[in-house]
């Protein structure tokens, strides 16, 4: 199926949430047509409350160890960089350019806490959902990640050109800089990555 055939209607908007953070940051700027008198913390704020952010990673599901990642456990994971690359959702809309993201690989912190699987061959069928802060999910295949060059792009990231990612923009984040439509599998706010088995019918 190709991807374009995979939009939304254009009734339903995957992206209201963007506008509603547009709106709030020109709520908050100073040349706001907001009335002056507004004070902090005000009716904005109470409308616009504080975005999710992420500052640990837990690991958990078929794996041998649940394992918890902070910031300081990620930085100990060897670091890739991803390179300039244009974040694009499924619409065609680019949400943003960057020239680095630097991070570490998903499957560096699957191997730390190492797959449980009942028989040998079930990582065949073992797939990962990696979960934000506000519940939004997406899935990688064991194939995918150790498998395809997607696996090699597919990153849990702290930083962007240079500069941590704050609490504004999430925290902890993952990226699938191997997928073509980036802004898709990229998780703002990553809170979770669960490792299951997809169910098998007996032959
Ligand atoms: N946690 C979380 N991540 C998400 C989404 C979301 O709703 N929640 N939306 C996705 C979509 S559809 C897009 S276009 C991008 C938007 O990127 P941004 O949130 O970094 O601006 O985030 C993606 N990652
Ligand atoms: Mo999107």
């Amino acid at each position: 199926m190709p991807i374009d055939s995979l939009r939304v209607p254009s009734t339903v908007s995957t992206d209201a949430r963007l506008a509603t953070r547009a709106e709030a940051r020109s709520m908050a700027s100073p040349s706001s047509s907001a009335p002056a008198s507004e004070p902090a913390g005000g009716p904005a704020a109470t409308r616009f409350p504080a975005p999710l952010a992420s500052h640990e990673v837990v690991v958990s599901g078929c794996v041998k160890r649940r394992h918890s990642f902070d910031l300081c456990a990620l930085k100990r994971l060897p670091t890739q960089l991803t390179g300039a690359l244009d974040v694009v959702c499924l619409s065609g809309r680019k949400v943003r350019s960057a020239s680095d993201y630097k991070g570490v690989r998903l499957s560096a912190l699957l191997d730390v806490a190492q797959l449980r699987m009942p028989q040998a061959r079930d990582f065949t069928r073992a797939f990962v959902l990696a979960q934000g802060a506000d519940g939004y999910t997406v899935m990688f295949s064991w194939h995918e990640l150790y498998n395809t060059p997607v696996g090699v792009g597919a990153l849990v990231v702290y930083e962007r050109d240079g500069q941590p990612l704050g609490d504004d923009e999430g925290g902890i984040g993952l990226i699938s800089t191997g997928d073509l439509r980036v802004a898709l599998r990229q998780v703002r706010a990553l809170k979770r990555l669960c490792v299951h088995l997809a169910d098998s019918p007996p032959p």
